[in-house]
C-alpha cells in the first residue's frame, strides 16, 4: 500500500456520491479512498482522512437517512480533532433507498455491515499509513448513523472503544410505521377528500398552543418544553368557536391532531404508544435495562436527553455539544464536546455526568443522563434525581 495525495489545510475536495457538491478540509491530512465488494452483488465505497497531527486515535463515522452518502463534514471534523477518521457510503450512492429495491444484499450493508467493513479496513489503513495501530477507536453519528452505532454495540462489540448513537433511528420499521400513518391521519392537501388536511401555515399555530399548554410544567415558560411525554396536549382548544380562519382548527383537523397525540394501538390492542419517536430512546434504555436486569446502566450506557433539540442538531433549545463538525459550534473542552468527553471515559476512567449544550444565541444549558430529571431552580436548570 502507498500513500501520495497529501491535503493542506482549507482545501476542497470533491466528494462522490453526488450528495453534496464539495467537502472542506480543515487539517493537513492524507485522503484515502477505497471500495472493496461486501458480496457477490454489493459493495461498499469509504475514505479514510489521516491527518498529519495524529494522537493515535481511529474515528469511525456513520450516515443519514436512507443515504449512501460519505459524511465529509464529519470526515472533516473528526480529522481537525487529530482523529484519523472513515466514513462509508453505507453501500449505495445517493440520498435514497433505491438501490435496495431488489437487492438484499445492498440492505445488508445499510442495515449492519457498512460501518464494521469501515472499521475493519479503516484500521488496517491507518496502521499502514502510520506504521503503528491505533490506540482506541470511537465512532460517531447521529439518526441513521446513531442506529448504525446501536447496531455496532449489538453485533460487532469488538469494532469500538466508545460509541456516541445520536437520535438512533432503532426499531426502524415501526418508526417509518409510525411516520406513514402520520401521513394518513393527515391526508392530502384537497379539501373535498380531505378536510382533515393541516396546511404548514396551521402548524406554527399548533407550535404555539403545544407552548401554551406545556412550556411552563417545567417551572419555566421559555419557549421549550423539558419533559414532552410530560406534555398531555388537547388539540380541542384550537377548535373554531365560529366561521374557520387561519386562527383555529376545524373539527376534523382537530380529530387528526388528537390521533397524532394518541397511542398507536395494533389489532390485538397491545399498547404501541411508546413508539412515538421523543421516546424512543428512552424506551430503548429501558428495554437494554430489563434484558440486563440492572437498575442502572451508568458503568457502560449513557442517555443524555436534550430539551428543545430537533433532530440531531438545530431548534430553540442549546443543542450544539460537539455532535457534528461544521457550523456546529463544537467546543474543544469535553464538559461541552460529547466526542471528547467520551474519549475521557474510554481513556481516563471518567465517565460524564452531564454535558453542557449551547444555543444558537450562546447561551447554554446543563442537560442531564437519563433518568436523571433536568429541573428549574428559579433561576436556572440544574439535574436532579
Ligand atoms: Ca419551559
Amino acid at each position: 500500500m502507498s500513500f501520495s495525495k497529501i491535503l493542506s489545510r482549507g482545501s476542497t475536495v470533491k466528494p462522490h456520491g453526488g450528495c453534496v457538491s464539495k467537502a472542506f478540509v480543515s487539517a493537513p491530512l492524507c485522503r484515502v479512498q477505497f471500495s472493496t465488494s461486501t458480496s457477490e452483488s454489493s459493495s461498499i465505497r469509504a475514505e479514510a482522512w489521516l491527518p498529519d497531527k495524529w494522537y493515535g486515535r481511529f474515528l469511525g463515522v456513520g450516515n443519514g437517512g436512507l443515504g449512501g452518502c460519505i459524511a465529509y463534514r464529519d470526515l472533516d471534523y473528526g480529522s481537525a480533532l487529530h482523529f484519523a477518521t472513515v466514513g462509508s457510503n453505507n453501500g449505495h450512492d445517493g440520498d435514497t433507498g433505491r438501490p435496495f429495491l431488489g437487492n438484499p444484499e445492498v440492505l445488508n450493508d445499510f442495515t449492519f455491515r457498512s460501518i464494521h467493513v469501515e472499521a475493519v479496513i479503516g484500521k488496517r489503513i491507518v496502521e499502514a499509513y502510520y506504521g503503528r495501530p491505533h490506540t482506541k477507536a470511537y465512532y460517531l453519528g447521529c439518526s441513521t448513523g446513531g442506529r448504525q452505532g446501536t447496531q455496532s454495540a449489538l453485533k460487532y462489540p469488538a469494532d469500538w472503544d466508545g460509541i456516541i448513537a445520536g437520535a438512533p433511528a432503532t426499531d426502524f420499521n415501526h418508526l417509518l410505521h409510525w411516520g406513514a400513518m402520520l401521513a394518513r391521519y393527515i391526508g392530502s392537501p384537497n379539501p373535498d377528500s380531505s378536510p382533515e388536511f393541516i396546511p404548514s401555515e396551521l402548524w406554527k399555530l399548533v407550535a404555539e398552543e403545544i407552548l401554551n399548554q406545556c412550556d411552563d410544567i417545567d417551572g419555566v415558560r421559555d419557549g421549550i418544553i423539558t419533559e414532552p411525554d410530560a406534555c398531555d396536549f388537547r388539540p380541542e382548544a384550537l377548535l373554531c368557536a365560529g366561521a374557520e380562519s387561519e386562527k383555529c382548527l376545524s373539527l376534523p383537523q382537530v380529530e387528526a391532531l388528537r390521533k397524532i397525540y394518541s397511542p398507536l394501538y395494533d389489532n390485538g390492542g397491545a399498547d404501541l404508544s411508546s413508539l412515538i419517536a421523543s421516546g424512543n430512546s428512552k424506551r430503548m434504555y429501558d428495554l437494554v435495562s430489563r434484558t440486563l436486569a440492572m437498575p442502572s446502566l451508568d458503568a457502560f450506557y449513557r442517555l443524555f436527553l436534550v430539551p428543545g433539540m430537533e433532530h440531531c442538531t438545530q431548534g430553540p433549545g442549546a443543542w450544539a455539544f460537539g455532535q457534528r463538525g461544521g457550523t456546529y459550534g463544537a467546543h474543544n473542552e469535553s464538559s461541552h464536546n460529547l466526542l471528547l468527553a467520551l474519549v475521557d471515559w474510554v481513556e481516563g476512567g471518567v465517565a460524564p455526568d452531564t454535558i453542557t449544550g449551547t444555543a444558537v444565541d450562546g447561551t447554554t444549558r446543563v442537560h442531564c443522563r437519563y433518568p436523571v430529571r433536568n429541573v428549574w431552580n428559579g433561576s436556572a436548570y440544574g439535574c436532579e434525581r
